[in-house]
């Protein structure tokens, strides 16, 4: 799938404006350059479609008998080990960054918003699957309620745990973001997540490989430009040079 870049689409388009538009198409450059314009723009279109279809959801006895822990399987600190044993009741989801209204989460406020549950297969990148059922809010509620500003073009997510000394995160951008499979899961199979997958939340992206589904998430960040995260490439895996940071499936 082409990745048609926001900002270039809409420079392009831009550039068409209706001053433009009147001096140019009376040549036949003009005219050709307009004819490529809408080409673009139609191609961008059906890019941007393909990027809005659904992944395929499953039926509830499709589900794995047990959903393999990848990468991280528990936080290795004091302070998370205290939040397990009290059933999560002092962790906060954050969600800030280039948004208007900032605001914090308890994980009861999370179960009170409006729910997704959908049964997906999740693909690793290392050969191995699994289909598991899914329920929590829509990032793109939140994302809402924080009123992203127009600047922002990615949304950061911050991870509790470290990998190889590095804290783990990842980013997607607002087509991701805003896609209705974009969840902020609290249950796997009906039940809270266990350790091993992202205990007390955790992202599905499910049009995207399973190192995107940030674990153990502590933060949502609206931010303009990925250059001064991490080492600027996207993700953990990506900063390691592994893995591409669009990963569409
Ligand atoms: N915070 C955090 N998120 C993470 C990882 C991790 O190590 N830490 N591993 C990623 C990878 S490679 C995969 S395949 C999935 C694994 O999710 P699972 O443990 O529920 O199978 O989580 C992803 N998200
Ligand atoms: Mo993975």
């Amino acid at each position: 799938m082409v990745d048609i870049p926001r900002r270039s689409l809409l420079a392009g388009i831009a550039a068409l404006g209706a001053g433009a538009c009147a001096r140019v198409s009376d040549s036949e450059a003009g005219q050709s350059l307009f004819d490529t314009a809408e080409d673009w723009h139609r191609k961008a279109q059906r890019a941007l479609a393909g990027r809005q279809r659904l992944a395929p959801e499953y039926s509830r006895a499709d589900v794995s008998p047990d959903f393999k822990g990848n990468g991280s399987l528990t936080v290795d600190t004091s302070a998370y080990r205290d939040e397990l044993a009290s059933g999560f009741t002092g962790w906060r989801l954050a969600v800030g960054g280039l948004v208007e209204a900032p605001f914090a989460l308890t994980m009861d406020q999370i179960r009170a918003l409006p729910q997704r549950t959908q049964v997906t297969r999740h693909d690793c990148v290392e050969g191995w699957s699994a289909i598991g059922e899914w329920t929590g809010p829509q990032l793109s509620g939140l994302l809402d309620r924080a009123r992203v500003k127009p600047e922002a073009n990615f949304i950061v997510f911050r991870c509790a745990d470290t990998l190889y000394g590095r804290d783990y995160y990842e980013s997607i951008d607002m087509v991701d973001a805003n896609h209705p499979q974009t969840i902020i899961a609290h249950l796997l199979n009906g039940d809270p997540i266990p350790e091993k997958n992202g205990a007390p939340l955790r992202m599905r992206i499910e049009r995207q490989l399973g190192y995107k589904h940030a674990k153990y998430l502590t933060g949502i960040e609206a931010v303009a430009s990925l250059d001064d995260i991490g080492d600027g490439k996207g993700g953990f895996w990506e900063d390691f040079g592994n893995y591409q940071w669009y990963a569409g499936i």
